[in-house]
């Protein structure tokens, strides 16, 4: 039967070469070519003349998984033979990238694969081209997620990622006259060779219904949750390879299924649409990915998602631990890893577990569930933070809810003691909220469950412990901790950009890549003229690579010879394309309004990426005008040579691979305050590119990192902003008095990008000059400054490069394998198992 499957059968004969996972023969290309083709042939049942492309990807990919396989099933022995404690890494999104280079990389079969496909008459880059990426989350905190379980694979730390697999993951964006319109993102539809489905692992996951109090003669009452309704969530296993050191964790990602496909006396009474309504409705739960990347949606289907693949995962990791497992020792055995509030269901699910289902009381379950987890927040927006309407909360959980409040009650009581009579913090620190209805703050849940609450760069952490949960952090001054956000080297260098990684590597060794603070042995290179012009050649490289992949891509002819300016993140507001397209259009109207001569102008080619949530009307107006700006300026011969905008639809992982590589200077310009790290600004300081940055998120600990001189500051700070904010922000006065500006602005108002249409831009326009919550006027003056410094900067070839190289060099810091580190001293404690 479903979901009481039994693993870990004793047979009574066991042969022996069953003792130990089948391992394919050490890779030679005469053994890859073997193993390919068998795949080839029996797994896609076509012989090489006859195969599709996709057939050589899958078979490949399949060839890569076999020779991953035998690791990971020791992985996944050592670590239940030896009961060490593990993370398990809870996150609604996982950004993965294309697994196909970073599996070969892993398992160094980069060489081999390429010769053995070579001698097939295939290129390896072909069918690497052919994997769609799964794109199982929005932005930073899916692939921060990503880059986690990469580095803890890397580091031989037990980690499992839980999360949902999503049939569709984000959209696809494309352009129609300029506008965004989404896609679906079918990532399936081609097979996804990199996952195992477990059907017969299936877990039951309840719903609705309604709770069932009896209260015994001794007062004392206990609750049976009567579900209405249930799914069933099936595991996707999918191999996480450490860098070269035989260890493969996983990422197991659940799918809903219905419990029952149709209703037969539904059917045989003729309504098969009807028949069938419970599947489409219970698969309806993993189908998509929300596509909101700052402001949740309160949507029913989103709740049904959170608490679906919460309770999938905590049933699964404590069934894992064996019948005979004593569940007051879990905190021993796991840290449930909060990757924002998206999980925090699970905190209600495991008090329910252990009281409903074992039989704990009250106490007992909280004094292990309040050991059990830890919170990382992800932002500093008030509108970002989840509440859930108790009207929706007590419908689809009524159970979770009533012991939400409990916890309430009992945490009201320890406020209550600290600070007697102090009724306005009460209402201020309650978990349940009143206003605009009555709701359950998910972010104050968590800080009240977790062992620790961390913020993802030290300014970020400084603004939640003094502003957003300054009450908190009052009550527990030693909850709150900050572990600034990493990237994985493996991918965003090593793979991202070979160019540069053949040239550290012949320069420091090997080793940066799993210890990325060794970077520093470069700095000294910053001074070697041919060290700098190696680098420069690694550069141009990856621009013409950059151009022959947006040639193909987008139709795009990108010169190489330009300062490459590249601004790549999700559209919002507070990260302020606006700022930049204002520099971009007040260039071109120095131009064309001749008060500066084309020729005395840098040549920059400017490249946004970014998707617009869909229903964010703001930002997609904010689209359209990028978009309209490079139509003009890119068709306008008076900055011919000079200016060019591009703007490729559907910024990726991918994509990000290229771009970031080539990039010379990256910009960084949230409002101070807004952005709580920011992790594309670490990939492009590792990859050689300068910062154009405010002090904001973890460009503050850029710039303390790489130096003052190789970092273009501008903008007002978080305590400045909040100056401002309070004396009274009013952009008008700024259009006013600043002449730049103002042209500027007329230039975008006057209908030049919009074919003489006034409307068309007009909610941009005057949303900047009557209202700017994200203060882009005020750092306007300031930003231009700073990009003419760019310029003159830029003008010193051997000096920008020497900088470069510094960024590179001082950036080792921002490896997630460091990240981890942090999590793992002062928050996880888990070992090590080699
Ligand atoms: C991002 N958050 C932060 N949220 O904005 C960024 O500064 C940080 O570097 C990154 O997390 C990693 O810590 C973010 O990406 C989302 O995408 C959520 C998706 C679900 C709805 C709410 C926002």
């Amino acid at each position: 039967a479903i979901g009481i499957h039994k693993r870990g059968v004793q047979f009574p004969q066991t042969h022996p070469l069953a003792l130990a996972p089948v391992t394919p023969p050490p890779p030679t290309v005469d053994g890859f070519v073997k193993e390919f083709l068998h795949e080839l042939n029996t797994d896609q049942g076509v012989a090489l003349s006859r195969s599709s492309i996709n057939d050589q990807y899958t078979a490949l990919a399949h060839t890569v998984r076999n020779y991953l396989t035998a690791r990971w099933l020791e992985t996944g022995r050592k670590q239940r033979e030896g009961h060490t404690k593990s993370v398990a890494y809870l996150s609604a999104e996982y950004l993965l990238g294309r697994q196909l280079g970073n599996n070969l990389l892993a398992a160094n079969l980069n060489d081999v694969a390429r010769k053995a496909l070579e001698s097939c008459g295939l290129s390896l880059d072909t069918l690497r081209a052919q994997e769609v990426e799964p794109g199982l989350g929005n932005g930073g905190l899916g692939r921060l997620a990503a880059c986690f379980i990469d580095s803890l694979a890397t580091m031989n730390v037990p980690c499992v990622g839980y999360g949902i697999r999503y049939e569709y993951g984000i959209f696809r964006q494309t352009f129609v006259n300029g506008e965004q319109v989404e896609q679906p993102d079918s990532w399936l539809a081609l097979g996804n060779p990199w996952e195992i489905a477990h059907p017969e692992a299936a877990v039951k996951v309840n719903f609705g219904g309604r709770v069932e109090t009896v209260t015994d003669e001794a007062g004392v009452a206990t609750s049976t949750w009567v579900p209405e309704w249930n799914v069933l969530g099936v595991p996707y296993n999918i191999m996480v390879p450490g860098y070269l050191n035989g260890r493969v964790n996983t990422l197991r990602l659940w799918s809903a299924q219905a419990t029952q496909a149709f209703d037969l006396s539904i059917f045989n009474a003729g309504d098969y649409a009807q028949a069938v309504r419970a599947q489409t409705f219970a698969e309806n739960i993993s189908k998509v990915l929300y596509p909101e990347d700052s402001t949740p949606q309160g949507k029913e289907l989103r709740l049904q998602q959170q608490y679906f693949f919460v309770a999938c995962s905590l049933r699964d990791f404590i069934d894992n631990q064996g019948e005979d497992f004593d569940l007051r020792d879990l905190p021993e055995r796991v840290i449930f890893q909060l990757n924002d509030t998206h999980p925090v269901i699970a905190v209600p699910e495991l008090m329910r577990i252990l009281i409903d289902e074992r039989g704990f009381d009250w106490n007992d379950a909280w004094a292990i569930t309040s050991k059990c987890f830890a919170y990382t927040c992800h932002t500093l927006l008030p509108e970002a933070l989840e509440v859930w309407s108790v009207e929706l909360l007590g419908r689809l959980l009524p159970r979770h809810l009533e012991i939400i409040y409990r916890i309430n009650t009992e945490f009201l009581e320890v406020v209550r003691e600290r600070w007697p009579d102090d009724y306005l913090r009460l209402g201020r620190m309650s978990i349940v909220t009143e206003y605009p209805e009555r709701g359950i703050r998910m972010a104050y849940l968590a800080t009240v469950a977790g062992i620790k609450v961390n913020g993802v760069a030290a300014l970020h952490s400084q603004l939640l412990r003094d502003k957003v949960l300054n009450d908190f952090a009052e009550l527990w001054p030693d909850k709150f901790i900050n572990v600034t956000n990493g990237v994985t080297p493996r991918r965003f260098m090593k793979l991202a950009n070979p160019h540069l990684s053949d040239l550290i590597t012949d320069t420091i060794g090997t080793g940066w890549v799993t210890d990325l603070e060794r970077l520093e042995e470069l700095a000294p290179y910053a001074d070697d003229a041919d060290f700098r012009a190696a680098f420069r050649e690694a550069k141009h490289a990856n621009k013409i690579r950059l151009r022959d992949r947006l040639r193909v891509r987008d139709g795009i002819e990108l010169p190489t010879d330009h300062m490459l300016d590249v601004m790549v993140k999700r559209l919002h507001e507070y990260k302020r394309q606006t700022l930049k397209l204002l520099h971009i259009v007040s260039l071109y109207e120095q131009i064309i309004s001749g008060k500066v001569d084309a020729a005395d102008v840098t040549p920059r080619t400017f490249v946004f990426g970014a998707k617009a949530a869909p229903g964010y009307r703001m930002a997609k107006n904010i689209i359209h005008l990028i978009n309209n700006v490079g139509e003009v300026v890119n068709n306008d011969p008076a900055v011919e040579g000079r200016l060019k905008v591009f703007f490729p639809a559907n910024y990726n992982v991918t994509l990000a691979e290229r771009l970031i590589p080539a990039a010379d200077l990256s910009e960084q310009i949230s409002l101070a305050g807004m952005e709580a790290s920011g992790t594309g600004n670490m990939k492009f300081a590792l990859n050689g590119a300068i910062t154009i940055g405010t002090d904001d998120g973890a460009n503050v600990e850029i710039r303390k990192l790489v130096g003052d001189d190789n970092f273009f500051l501008f903008g007002m700070d978080e305590p400045q902003v909040a100056a401002l904010g309070a004396k009274g922000y009013h952009p008008g006065e700024y259009y006013e008095s600043d002449p730049r500006l103002k042209a500027t602005l007329d230039l975008i108002a006057s209908g030049t990008f919009s074919n003489g249409d006034h409307q068309t831009f007009e909610p941009v326009v005057s949303n900047l000059v009557h209202n700017d919550r994200f203060m882009a006027l005020a750092d306007f003056t300031s930003y231009i400054e700073a990009q003419a410094k760019v310029d003159a900067a830029y003008a010193d070839t051997e000096a920008w490069t020497r900088s470069a190289i510094l960024n590179v060099a001082r950036c080792g810091f921002f490896s997630s394998d460091r990240s981890m580190k942090d999590y793992i001293k002062l928050i996880w404690g888990t070992n090590p198992v080699l």
